[in-house]
């Protein structure tokens, strides 16, 4: 594999991050001819090239990690645990590190940052305890001497392909678990946050070598998207864990499907929260603003749609509004900042064309959705999040615009608000803000909403890792991180022992 000396921008705090977590900056960089940058969305300059790899490099990862996988699949689940943890201590010990990478590449504040690293460390926590509880279960046989079982076994080479936006805790959401259940992974991070990624497979090498695991079992291939296509058509890979578009998706999913792999799809979320008359005003403006501004309005959970009674809506509006216009847009890394750039200039085209939309349909935009900071900064993308007054859920309100504009609308029946709520193609989370307890439990009921996370005076962003992660519809149906999402890295074996010296068939046929 070509590689050359690292050239480009790499700022001081950057280029010591990436030697702290024991990246060989050597590495990193590619034949000039083949390598492609990453630009940092904080300023639209380029920070490196990296090397990319090519179909002959990817068939050669997934290779050495199905080659992995007997050894790995072998070792007890609680030593496979033990790797995890002492990953969880290295993540620990250079979270800052892996922060500011974060940071550097999608433009998060550092205080998200240092969340997102936190998540990992979270699941790393999570995983090491369920190394110790891949629980299967015993049921009793109708057959007299016999013993029916479940057990949980690994599953083989898991494909993760993670997005932009949380480049490095929900690859570790599916990492920690798939390695405690004896699984080898090869990740495919997004383009543009190749050094996080660096960083933190450098952190997990020294992780594999200091606990002895089989070095195959994690690989990490920089490439675009024909590799991503690669990965996913390759029969070795058991289970494709992919995180994107609904776009994404419907391309990974056929054609994973055609081969009987499995999928885990995280997709698009189009979140909705309910502001119900007896709400906590006060407590509602600020879940309401950190899901809807916050990361600059790109998560999955991001809200979206805005469902306020009406008798509360002129009030919380006008408080949504005044603080979006106090909302600190800029750098990142400035004191005081709560709102980074866009990651690209598509993002802020959709963004722009999602606005025109929304106002061709009725909508009145009430506050923000302009470019800020252009003038500085001409190659990075910065926006005032916007809050858009709507007639209706029209049709741009049921897409995911994956930008900081959060449509409003006024509702008067609980009921009606919740047939609205769930009228999107996407179904990820949702959120209710009451304290009429009533309301509350239909929300959560079968009948209220019919999304995979379902909150109650909490927005709809910023889930904690212990509870599944994922949800319905269009968003993909599957569930990461907590409660018992290992299940999906692993394969149940249903077994049926009989000791009785008879033979006795089931449902009680005789044959011979
Ligand atoms: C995502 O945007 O893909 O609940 C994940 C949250 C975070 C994870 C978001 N814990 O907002």
């Amino acid at each position: 594999r070509s590689s050359a000396p690292i050239s480009g921008s790499l700022s001081a705090d950057v280029r010591a991050a990436l030697e702290a977590c024991g990246v060989d900056l050597g590495a990193v960089g590619g034949d000039p001819e083949t390598s492609t940058a990453v630009a940092s969305p904080i300023t639209g300059e380029q920070l490196v090239g990296t090397r990319l790899d090519r179909a002959e490099d990817i068939d050669a990862a997934i290779g050495r990690a199905a080659a992995a996988f007997p050894a790995w699949r072998d070792t007890p689940a609680p030593v496979r645990g033990q790797l995890v943890k002492r990953w969880g201590e290295l993540l620990t010990e250079h979270k800052t590190h892996l922060a500011t990478l974060v940071t550097a590449e999608v433009g998060k504040t550092p205080s998200e940052a240092l969340g997102e690293v936190q998540e990992m460390i979270d699941i790393a926590d999570l995983a090491v305890g369920q190394s110790r509880q891949l629980y299967g279960k015993t049921m009793p046989s109708e057959r007299p001497g016999h013993r029916l079982q479940e057990v949980w076994h690994p599953l083989g080479v898991v494909g993760v392909i993670s997005a932009f936006n949380f480049p490095v805790a929900v690859y570790a959401w599916n990492t920690a678990l798939a390695l405690v259940c004896g699984d080898t992974v090869v990740w495919k991070p997004a383009d543009v946050t190749r050094l996080s990624a660096i960083a933190v497979d450098a952190l997990l090498a020294r992780a594999v070598a200091e606990s002895g695991a089989p070095e195959g079992i994690h690989q990490l291939l920089l490439t675009d998207a024909e590799g991503s296509k690669r990965l996913v058509a390759d029969r070795r890979v058991a289970l494709v864990s992919a995180t994107g578009s609904v776009r994404m998706g419907r391309e990974v999913g056929p054609v994973v499907a055609e081969r009987f792999g499995r999928t885990l799809l995280e997709l698009g979320g189009n979140n909705g929260a309910i502001v119900a008359p007896s709400a906590d005003l006060d407590l509602a403006l600020r879940g309401v603003v950190f899901a809807a501004a916050g990361t600059a309005g790109q998560r999955c959970t991001t809200l979206r749609r805005l469902f306020v009674h009406s008798s509360v809506a002129d009030q919380l509006t006008k408080r949504v509004v005044a603080a979006y216009e106090s909302l600190a847009v800029g750098d990142p890394r400035e004191e005081g900042v709560l709102v980074g750039p866009l990651v690209n200039q598509r993002s802020f085209e959709a963004q722009q064309a999602a606005l025109a939309a929304a106002q061709e349909q009725g909508g009145t935009v009430l506050v923000g959705g302009d470019r800020e900071l252009a003038e500085e900064h001409p190659d990075a993308y910065y926006v005032r999040p916007a809050v858009v007054s709507m007639p209706s859920q029209t049709a741009i309100v049921h897409e995911e615009t994956f930008a900081p504009i959060l449509y409003v609308m006024t509702y008067d029946d609980l009921d009606e608000v919740v047939a609205e709520h769930n009228a999107v193609p996407q179904g990820l989370s949702s959120a209710i803000f009451t304290t009429d307890q009533g309301e509350a439990e239909r929300f959560l009921s079968a009948a209220g909403s019919d999304c995979g996370i379902a909150n109650v005076n909490i927005g709809t962003s910023g889930a904690e890792i212990g509870g599944a992660f994922g949800g319905e519809k269009e968003t993909g149906g599957g569930r990461e991180s907590g409660s018992d999402a290992w299940k999906a890295y692993m394969r149940p074996s249903t077994q049926t022992v009989n000791y009785s010296g008879q033979l006795p068939l089931a449902q009680g046929v005789t044959f011979i």
